[in-house]
């Protein structure tokens, strides 16, 4: 496959960049596995970068101590006061260190580039996500869902990429998930679009990020990540009236109990 996008394909470029985002190099999952994978990349090679560049200074620092009256003891050419280094090797240490870091720098921007790629384009896509419109209002959210219903609290399946079009009715909101390290603007005439991935079930807090009034601090809402089974279950049985609950089935058990009486109430009445 790799080697079909190589040879003479006039596509080429673009082949030799789904490449990386095929092969296993750059992250893939939610969002918080890949930004998980970017700290992880860097915390792991600016250690070693740390410990290699401390470690020569040190080494370098013992090496050429002041030993006093027993310097040159020990063969080694130390620097006088006012002489000019005289380098090895014709700058072959400084053109290795410089490629090296060249080497370095370029790869993590090129790697990082193609995760965040990635983050920013799954926003469109049209696959078979959930696609869910987010709308802020002073002070709360709606969630509504293809089906034309909505709900108050943010109802998803596991293991699906759920696509979000977020709004505002009145002032301008930001809804974020920290959880799924997902955050975006509401802004009222305007949509934006994002997504996440749950992949374990639970219940998860979504929150307004953005400084919009009295009720700022309290406008938060749950997210439940439910088994998609459950979910699909969940999903089919709501009606727009009972979707805020979410609890079909008590809601039209009580509903139909208070017709019953009502018709009782009406014969006896009668
Ligand atoms: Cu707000």
């Amino acid at each position: 496959m790799i080697d079909d996008g190589v040879s003479m394909h006039p596509m080429v470029p673009f082949t030799a960049l789904a490449v990386p985002l095929q092969s296993g190099i750059v992250p893939d999952g939610g969002r918080d596995e890949i930004f998980r994978s970017i700290f992880v990349v860097f915390l792991v090679l600016g250690t070693i970068v740390g410990v290699v560049v401390i470690g020569y200074m040190l080494y370098n620092g013992y090496k050429f101590r002041d030993r006093g009256e027993r310097d040159g003891d020990d063969g080694i050419d130390r620097p006088e006061l006012g002489e000019l280094p005289e380098g090895g090797g014709g700058g072959r240490k400084l053109a290795l260190s410089l490629l090296l870091s060249a080497a370095i720098v370029i790869s993590l921007i090129t790697w990082t580039y193609f995760a965040l790629v990635d983050v920013e384009t799954r926003a469109t896509e049209t696959d078979d996500s959930l696609n869910v419109q987010v709308e802020g209002y002073q002070f709360g959210w709606e969630f509504i869902y293809p089906n034309g219903n909505s709900s108050e609290t943010l109802r998803v399946p596991a293991n699906t990429t759920v696509q979000l079009t977020v709004t505002s009715r009145d002032v301008f909101h930001n809804f974020g998930i920290p959880a799924f390290k997902m955050k975006t603007d509401a802004i009222p005439g305007q949509t934006t679009d994002t997504w996440f991935q749950p992949n374990e079930t639970g219940t998860y807090q979504a929150q307004c990020f953005e400084l919009c009034g009295a009720g700022h601090s309290a406008m938060n809402a749950n997210v439940t990540v439910m088994d998609p089974a459950a979910y699909q279950q969940w999903y089919e049985n709501i009606t727009p009236s009972n979707a805020t609950t979410g609890n079909a089935t008590a809601t039209n058990a009580s509903a139909t109990a208070s017709n019953a009486t009502a018709a009782t109430n009406g014969t006896t009445a009668a």
